[in-house]
């Protein structure tokens, strides 16, 4: 089942309430400042997301809207968008490191259209936390709402290396073991490999049990990934393998995840070439 699917059968049904709540409210007001360019956004005053109420903006492929929710308490934000015209847009939510949340990115053109697009996802603890209203080609305006529901029950810590700033070094030619561990909250590990001249970078994951996948990112744009492997090589579901162009001097971000929460404990080796 696709990611997309999944999300749909999940979330449309409650969603569906929220949305004719907040497209039935009162007139959209104009936001200031929306559009940023790309993905540095440290340090930058973002708009809020406005929560109950419904604002327009505007949002491109170069520039997506972002706003900034900070979150209290773990709990549930939902964000209901809708475009104008014939706009293909998408939402991400993520942490304050531009990770994407788990169920935190909806591109589901409700009713076949577009532009129609809503989520609701877990913030797993208080924090500031990114949405990101993407157009998937040119640009165009839209209006967006936010709910909040505080669950402070649901609040989990951080998974301490499952994220790009903590990455794992790879030295080409020195193979590393680690595990995961979705039932423990261990829901990630990364790795970064850094070229002094420049080529393919290959990096390739073996686990003899449990089904694992395999993401490469650019150096600080983690929303979306450039490739990833699931494709079970030799038909063994932990075995993975990307092969990247790199520049000289660049470092690739690279992220293993196990397919599914609950496999429990899976161990692996990974290692990295550069040629
Ligand atoms: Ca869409
Ligand atoms: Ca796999």
């Amino acid at each position: 089942m696709t990611g997309k699917l999944r999300f749909a059968l999940v979330a449309t049904s409650v969603l569906i309430l929220f949305a004719a709540l907040f497209l039935g409210s009162s007139e959209p007001a104009l936001a200031d400042g929306v559009a940023l360019p790309g993905s540095s956004f440290a340090g930058q005053d973002l708009p809020a997301l406005p929560l109950g109420q419904v604002i327009s903006s505007q949002t491109s492929s170069e520039a997506p809207a972002t706003f900034q929710f900070n979150a209290e308490s773990a709990g549930f934000l939902t964000v209901v968008v809708r475009g104008e015209g014939e706009v293909d847009l998408r939402i991400i939510v993520t942490d304050a490191e531009g990770l994407a949340l788990p169920g935190g990115a909806a591109d589901v053109d409700t009713g076949g259209v577009l532009s129609a697009e809503q989520l609701m996802v877990l913030l797993p603890r208080t924090g500031v936390f990114h949405v990101y209203v993407e157009a998937m080609y040119d640009s165009g305006s839209f209006n967006v709402g936010g709910a909040w529901i505080p669950f402070p029950d649901l609040a989990t810590e951080p998974d301490i290396d499952g994220h790009p700033s903590s990455a794992t070094a790879l030295i080409p030619g020195s193979p590393m073991e680690d595990s995961l561990d979705a039932s423990a909250g261990d829901v990630g590990d990364w790795y970064s490999v850094t070229s002094d001249t420049g080529g393919m970078v290959t990096v390739i994951v073996e686990a003899a049990a449990g089904d694992l996948a395999l993401e490469v990112y650019k150096e600080g744009e983690y929303r979306q990934y450039l490739d990833v492997s699931d494709q079970d090589m030799q038909g063994i579901a932990g075995n993975e393998s990307l092969t990247s162009p790199i520049e000289a001097g660049q470092t690739l971000y690279f992220r293993v995840f196990p397919l599914f929460e609950g496999e429990g404990l899976i161990a692996y080796k990974i290692r990295a070439g550069v040629m």
